[in-house]
């Protein structure tokens, strides 16, 4: 097994990026690095969603990665999903650059990423934190909105 994985991102709104994850044991945390281009300025939801099925769109991925049946959170909450990774932040050309440490997200054993899809969303991810009206679907999606873009999470060659 690699210890490496790429998600090339695409959507139909121009938004496009490529995200490097690297894991080398599955105790360890994963390093996620990438960049994302066509974005709106300001915060974007960042999560892994559970299928790699892109058939009808980004819409075939499915609701976020959670195996443990966790409500919806940031990636400090210990109540999050798996995939939950908060948000990117676009720069004024809707330029977002990144790197994330994660200790939930894994490349190795059952609650591998691998072959799930990486999205980045039109809104920002309120992060389980939405009040009023807002609150029950904070709790499932953040409320980050459409899904702009999204990409295969997909083995990559390994790398020391
Ligand atoms: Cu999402
Ligand atoms: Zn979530």
């Amino acid at each position: 097994m690699s210890n490496r994985a790429v998600a090339v991102l695409r959507g139909d709104v121009g938004v496009e990026g490529v995200v490097w994850f690297k894991q080398d044991h599955e105790n360890e945390p994963v390093k996620i690095e990438g960049s994302i281009s066509g974005l709106s300025p300001g915060k974007h939801g960042f999560h892994v969603h559970v299928y790699g099925d892109s058939t009808k769109g980004c819409e075939s991925a499915g609701p976020h990665f959670n195996p443990f049946n966790k409500t919806h959170g940031s990636q400090e909450d210990e109540n999050r999903h798996v995939g939950d990774l908060g948000n990117v932040e676009a720069n004024e050309n809707g330029y977002a650059k990144f790197v994330i440490t994660d200790n939930m997200i894994k490349l190795h054993g059952p609650n591998s990423v691998i072959g799930r899809s990486m999205v980045v969303h039109v809104g920002e991810d309120d992060l389980g934190k939405g009040q009023g009206e807002k609150a029950e679907e904070s709790l499932k999606t953040g409320n980050a909105g459409a899904r702009a873009a999204c990409g295969v999470i997909a083995l990559a060659a390994p790398q020391d």
